[in-house]
């Protein structure tokens, strides 16, 4: 049981299992391993795809003769495996010249090799066959705000999406983006630092169809959010085009812990939210293990992610099928038309009628809702008892 099926769409990236434990306080305690043994252990551990950003791949000073072997070599793995590669990005955060952002720095050579670099990262994404292409603009942000004017960020990082999708468009790929927020780390402060602000600055793109969003559970945390709730709100404006699965406590540093082990509740909530509206994108779990494991630890920390997602899938289902939750939903939503005559689509004379009807306020406030009955029957479902 809990077996993943390549129809489960359980993704990562190369970053994620291939991740060596460095922090700001310490060095690396895993070897490095290639991008063809990282996709031969994700085969290993039951993925259906992997993720890479553009240096990930190829590092970045590699010459063209080092590339070509590397695509081989990771070509043959992902064949080996029948792993594919859903998503793509770039890393537009790591080297020094990005050190004050990418498509927002001040300096017009920095925002133009930001470009150049997305461009090449784009052809070898879709080299390998991606649709979806995510930018995390890790860098694009301040200190301080003597830095930089926000506003001038807000349309460099406009002109730079603008021009991607032109691009995109041109070269006639099928291809979408998806923005990533993260509300700080490693800047002081990201701009656009929540999903929301995402979904806002989208609007403004000259191809708003080609652009939606890709959450991440550890940055909406960071941001004091309830994560499903900025998941849902994406989904229903049609761009939840991908999602970062993990986890994090807030008020921490950017933990990128296993998927559930912090916020089992939140964690089910959202696992019932995308089973129940039928999302068919990935499920990316953008994670890395504990820094005290080695690669055995590396594996249990991937196929835990995977198995708690199916276990909280059954646990949607289970919660979906009981009689008794089902029953207090159904009185939580009960709805006699009484008020028909008053809501929905506005007229001259609905708001009339409204304005003259009488409500028994105290009457209608002294109902108790049966909200803790309800979560408590979701914590014995979750814990096991029932
Ligand atoms: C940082 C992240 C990033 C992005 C990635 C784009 C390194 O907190 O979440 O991972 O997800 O750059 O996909
Ligand atoms: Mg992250
Ligand atoms: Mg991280
Ligand atoms: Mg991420």
């Amino acid at each position: 049981t809990y077996q993943p099926k390549p129809e489960d769409k359980f993704t990562f990236g190369l970053w994620t299992v291939g991740n060596r434990g460095r922090d700001p306080f310490g060095c690396e305690i895993r070897e490095a391993k290639t991008p063809a043994e990282i996709v031969y252990m994700l085969g290993e551990v039951g993925a259906y795809g992997v993720n890479f950003h553009d240096n990930d791949l190829i590092p970045i000073d590699a010459t063209s003769g080092e590339t070509e072997a590397i695509k081989g070599e990771f070509r043959k793995a992902l064949k080996d495996t029948g792993l594919v590669v859903p998503m793509a990005t770039t890393n537009l955060f790591y080297d020094p010249i990005f050190k004050d952002g990418a498509f927002t720095s001040n300096d017009p050579k920095v925002r133009a090799y930001a470009l150049q670099k997305t461009m090449k990262a784009i052809d070898l994404g879709v080299e390998f066959g991606t649709g979806i292409f995510v930018l995390w603009g890790g860098r694009e942000g301040t200190e301080t705000d003597a830095s930089k004017n926000p506003v001038d960020a807000i349309k460099r990082n406009r002109e730079a999406i603008n021009f991607l999708c032109d691009y995109a468009l041109e070269k006639k790929y099928d291809l979408k983006f998806a923005l990533e927020a993260k509300p700080n780390e490693p800047r002081g402060d990201i701009y656009n630092p929540t999903t929301g602000h995402m979904l806002a600055f989208i609007a403004t793109l000259d191809h708003p169809e080609m652009v939606g969003v890709n959450p991440e559970v550890a940055h909406e945390h960071m941001a004091g959010i309830n994560f499903m709730h900025s998941v849902a709100q994406a989904w229903e404006a049609g761009k939840l085009f991908h999602i970062d699965l993990n986890d994090q406590y807030p008020g921490r540093y950017d933990q990128d812990l296993r998927f559930g082990s912090r916020d089992l509740k939140a964690a089910f909530f959202l696992v019932k939210f995308l089973e129940d509206v039928g999302y068919a994108g990935s499920r990316h779990f953008d994670a890395h293990a504990y820094r005290t494991e080695d690669y055995d630890g590396v594996k249990d920390f991937a196929r835990g992610c995977i198995r708690t997602y199916l276990m909280l899938k059954d646990k949607a289902k289970q919660w979906n099928a009981d009689k008794e939750i089902q029953s207090l939903v159904s009185e939580i939503n009960a709805d006699d038309g009484a008020m028909n005559l008053f809501l929905g689509k506005y007229s001259a004379a609905k708001a009339a009628a409204l304005k003259a009807q009488p409500f028994d306020r105290a009457a209608i406030a002294s109902r108790g809702l049966k909200y803790e009955r309800l979560d408590q029957l979701t914590i014995d479902l979750l814990l096991g008892s029932r």
